[in-house]
Order: structure tokens, then C-alpha cells, then sequence
């Protein structure tokens, strides 16, 4: 099982508490398709996702961002669990949508990106460290049904 220290609890609670879902989501998923195109494959039934633009401003990708963050929620609620939490989730990537797993780290460093990028100077490297070791448990725990 993963250990917390007290400031990496809060910290996590704290970044989340703050977070705008509405905004963030959909920046972080936007940022990922467009950085790493690849990633785009997964979102065929999704419209127009032909340049940085188009996907901007889809409709269903930024819901999607949504549903992701809240996704991460799950995690946040169950820091001592992740790895149970997911379970359904990861047979869900693998199975189903047959998400390659390396897209979770590339979406979770666009994540990074965006709250680095809301929070400013206020994003200490030590909240940085707790939030890429959140994100990396998040990760892990996504892939565990893979085989
Ligand atoms: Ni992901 C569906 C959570 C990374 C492609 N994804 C979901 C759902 C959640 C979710 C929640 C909705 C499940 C349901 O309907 O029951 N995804 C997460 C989380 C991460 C993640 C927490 C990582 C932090 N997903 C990714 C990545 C990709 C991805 C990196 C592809 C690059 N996910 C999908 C696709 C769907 C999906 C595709 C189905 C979308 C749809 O509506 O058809």
C-alpha cells in the first residue's frame, strides 16, 4: 500500500478542493490530444478533431475532460484504495477501449501542466512532488488489469 505523509494528504484534498472541473478537465484532455496527436485515435465517435482549433472547441471532448477529473475524484476519496477504486476502470481501458496505458502518464503530465499553469508560483516543487506521486499511483492503479 502506498504511504502519505500529512502533507501530501493535504496537499492533494487542497489542489482538488481548489480545482475548477469545468475548466481544467477539458484543458488538460485538449492539451493532450493536441501535444500528443496519437492519442486522438481513442476519440473517433467524437467529431471534428482536426487541428488544435477544432478541438478546442469540441463540445464532447470538453465534457469528456470533465468526466475524467471526476474520474481523479474517485482517487482523491480513496487515497488508501486506489488501486481498488480503479479496478473496474483499468478492465474498462483495457478491455474496452483498448487505451495503449502510457497515454495515462502523457495525459497526467498535461494535467500537471495546466494546474502549474493556474496556480502559478503558488505551486510549490513540493506540491509538485505530492500531486506527480498522486498521479503516479492514479497511473499505476490504471493499469493494473492490462496483461
Ligand atoms: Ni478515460 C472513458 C477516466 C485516461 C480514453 N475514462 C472514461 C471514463 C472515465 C475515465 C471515468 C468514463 C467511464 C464510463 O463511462 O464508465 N480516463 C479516466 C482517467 C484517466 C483516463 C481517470 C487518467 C487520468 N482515458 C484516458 C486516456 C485516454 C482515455 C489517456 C485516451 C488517450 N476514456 C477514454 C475513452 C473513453 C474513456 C475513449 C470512452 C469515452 C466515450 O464516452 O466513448
Amino acid at each position: 500500500m502506498v504511504e502519505w505523509t500529512d502533507f501530501e494528504r493535504a496537499t492533494i484534498q487542497d489542489i482538488f478542493s481548489k480545482m475548477d472541473y469545468e475548466t481544467v478537465g477539458p484543458a488538460a484532455l485538449i492539451r493532450c490530444l493536441v501535444v500528443y496527436p496519437w492519442t486522438q485515435r481513442y476519440f473517433g465517435n467524437f467529431g471534428n478533431l482536426y487541428n488544435a482549433a477544432a478541438i478546442n472547441a469540441n463540445a464532447k471532448i470538453a465534457t469528456h475532460g470533465k468526466t475524467i477529473l471526476h474520474g481523479l475524484d474517485r482517487a482523491v476519496k480513496n487515497m488508501d484504495n486506489i488501486k481498488e477504486t480503479y479496478a473496474e476502470l483499468s478492465v474498462l481501458h483495457s478491455e474496452k477501449l483498448h487505451v495503449d496505458p502510457d497515454n495515462f502518464r502523457l495525459l497526467s503530465d498535461c494535467l500537471t501542466i495546466v494546474v502549474a499553469a493556474k496556480l502559478g508560483s503558488a505551486f510549490t516543487a513540493d506540491m509538485q512532488a505530492a500531486f506527480q506521486k498522486f498521479l503516479a499511483v492514479v497511473v499505476s492503479s490504471l493499469g493494473r488489469q492490462y496483461h
